[in-house]
């Protein structure tokens, strides 16, 4: 039998106190979405849409509880508000730092999120608390206002479900229409939470976490195969520098978070990077590099640099994928009998290294317990880069040659901590802090490796040894980028943004020639290039680089988030602009939109699916 709804007046029944609420949740989400997210809206009818995507998923939400007893549904409707809150402000303090949303790997490996921790406090704001003003009126509204003993009919139920399930419907249909690669291109993440609002997203985020993992299991090795043919077709013409370095030792210096402006620049009349400025004279100097790392960070950079693929959308693929089969250049050096070791003073743990070294076929892992690590001299993150050159310096003449060696340094890490002792030049005068700091232990990186270079050239392995020195992706974050324009002299803009994450690459061959190489290119053609000066040819090498002395101009290079730079274009957060004038051109980006695509599928397909064990 059918219940009618009891209301009476001044008093609000349950349905409508879950209406309120879902209200109040949806504005707030409004005002974050626009206010405290960088969305790129481009037109003004994004604007309605917008506004509505929240609505569907928190209807559905809250409305679980109506179909539970009295006594649960308060715990339910309680729960939601829970759920609903932290989402919308975890993304909101996650996006201040990364400008990025969180992901469901991310939150598996919150360790090694360096950064965030440590300045959470320095994210929030006073006004946030405006956004948990609901928490205030609700429980009054429940105890002053509401109905007991009302029963919701099932037809309000129903009506209710509908109206979420037709809001859900509308905003991923809408969302498709909008931009057909919507679910193709996920990790478009800014993409992916303007079409669909931030609950929908996290909700596929959530599925497609739980349904990857059995990418492994239905791979075939027909699905390999045109992968490797897209790979063959890679292979480039070989230069006058091919084997220019052939059967040197390789010295990898992964220097932490340095970005490519600080290169030739100097501040209040001094040289940020002297050392740096002076080997790039007698090195190719790559002046167009970009960063291509995602969430993975520094453990996203090793990964391209080995593999030749490109890092995964969400988390770390060190973390996620290190049982996967790789073809890295551990493993093809290894045939030329080269020994491989990585250097880096923090934790084997940290960014799962130990474990995914040997899947890389590393021979020897030089962690923290390999160092003498002192309070005195470690800073931030661990032992000071001065101090592990000077250890990694003596352990590098004990081992078999001819090695391939990764240094990985530390100190220059957010927040960019020093001691005075260590200051090698005064902090900039900006109005950002962190930039600030910033100059000061990218000034003390360049002494260390100043240091490392007269320490190896005393112990005679400096000779026969080829240098690749590399930023492995920015130090400050688009959230601080004011400070970096400051100095530049230059305007915030999207395009400049792109621009500041260029990363500087430096080849040094002992006796070569410098030559400043200004092609546009990326982490993920370092490993073809290092085959290409020790003469082992890319084909069938397995890799989505080139080698960036003859790289073709006419191939994007790709972002993990989709955007790219390509011939005088840039194209960021679904907007394509000539990168000189800035002016919005769309059409000319869609050429290559469709290669980012395949690009960045085939890799996945290969990581997910573990591909590469039927091509062994
Ligand atoms: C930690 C170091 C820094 O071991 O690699 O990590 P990051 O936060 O730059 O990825
Ligand atoms: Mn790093």
């Amino acid at each position: 039998m059918k219940i009618p709804q009891v209301s009476a007046a001044g008093k609000i029944t349950s349905i409508r106190l879950v209406i309120i609420a879902v209200t109040a949740i949806w504005i707030k989400t409004i005002f974050v979405l626009f206010l405290g997210f960088d969305l790129k809206i481009t037109s003004a009818a994004e604007v309605p849409f917008i506004i509505l995507s929240p609505i569907g998923s928190l209807l559905l939400l809250f409305g679980f509880s109506f179909y539970f007893t009295k006594t649960v549904k308060p715990l339910l409707f309680w729960t939601a508000w829970i759920v609903a809150n932290a989402l919308l402000y975890g993304d909101l303090l996650y996006y201040r730092f990364y400008t990025d949303f969180v992901t469901l790997p991310i939150l598996f490996q919150f360790d090694n999120v360096g950064g965030l921790g440590p300045s959470t406090l320095e994210l929030m704001s006073p006004w946030d608390l405006l956004l948990f003003i609901d928490l205030f009126i609700l429980p009054w509204i429940m105890k002053t206002r509401t109905k007991k003993g009302t029963v919701i009919t099932k037809k309000k139920k129903g009506l209710y479900g509908a109206a979420g399930v037709v809001l859900v419907l509308f905003t991923v249909g809408i969302g498709l229409f909008r931009s057909p690669y919507l679910f193709a291109a996920s990790y478009d993440r800014d993409g992916m939470v303007k079409a669909l609002g931030p609950y929908n997203y996290h909700l596929y985020d959530f599925a497609l976490g739980a349904v990857t993992p059995f990418s492994r299991s239905l791979a075939t090795k027909a699905d390999a195969l045109p992968t490797l043919d897209y790979l063959k077709s890679k292979e480039g013409a070989l230069t006058d520098l091919f084997g220019a370095a052939r059967g040197k030792n390789v010295i990898l210096i992964s220097m932490e978070s340095t970005q490519n402006f600080v290169i030739n620049r100097e501040i209040n009349g001094e040289e940020i990077t002297p050392f740096l400025n002076g080997l790039i004279e007698d090195s190719f100097y790559f002046s167009n590099v970009y960063d291509q790392t995602a969430q993975g960070k520094t453990s996203d950079s090793e990964f391209m640099i080995d593999t030749g693929l490109y890092p995964l959308a969400s988390g770390s693929v060190f973390v996620q994928k290190p049982e996967n089969t790789y073809y890295s250049l551990p493993h093809i050096l290894k045939e030329k009998d080269y020994y491989s070791t990585v250097f880096h003073g923090n934790e084997r743990t940290f960014w799962n290294r130990e474990n995914m070294y040997n899947a890389l076929g590393y021979d020897r892992f030089y962690s923290e317990r390999d160092y003498k690590v002192t309070e005195e001299n470690s800073v931030n993150y661990g032992i000071k880069d001065i101090e592990f050159f000077n250890q990694t310096a003596e352990k590098l003449e004990e081992l078999p040659q001819p090695f391939y060696s990764r240094l990985i340094t530390l100190t220059n890490h957010f927040p960019f901590l020093l001691e005075e002792e260590d200051k090698y030049i005064q902090e900039a005068d900006t109005k950002v802090d962190v930039v600030n700091r910033y100059i000061t232990t990218v000034r003390y990186e360049d002494e260390a490796i100043k240091k490392l270079f007269q320490d190896l050239k005393d112990k005679g392995l400096y000779e026969n040894t080829i240098f690749v020195l590399y930023g492995d992706h920015y130090g400050i974050s688009e959230k601080f980028e004011e400070g970096i324009f400051e100095i530049l002299g230059k305007e915030v803009s999207p395009v400049n943004h792109v621009s500041l994450q260029q990363v500087p690459l430096i080849i040094h061959i002992p006796g070569q020639e410098g030559k400043v190489v200004s092609r546009a290119g990326g982490e993920i053609d370092i490993r073809p290039t290092i085959l290409h000066l020790l003469g082992i040819k890319t084909e069938n090498k397995l890799s989505f680089g080139h080698v960036l002395f003859n790289r073709n101009e006419d191939h994007p290079v790709i972002f993990r988030d989709g955007s790219f730079v390509a011939k005088g274009l840039t194209f960021n957060d679904g907007v394509c602009y000539e990168s000189n004038s800035e002016a919005i051109v769309p059409a000319k980006c869609i050429p290559y939109q469709e290669t980012v695509r395949q690009e960045l599928e085939l890799s996945d397909d290969i990581i997910y699916g573990d591909l590469l064990r039927f091509l062994k």
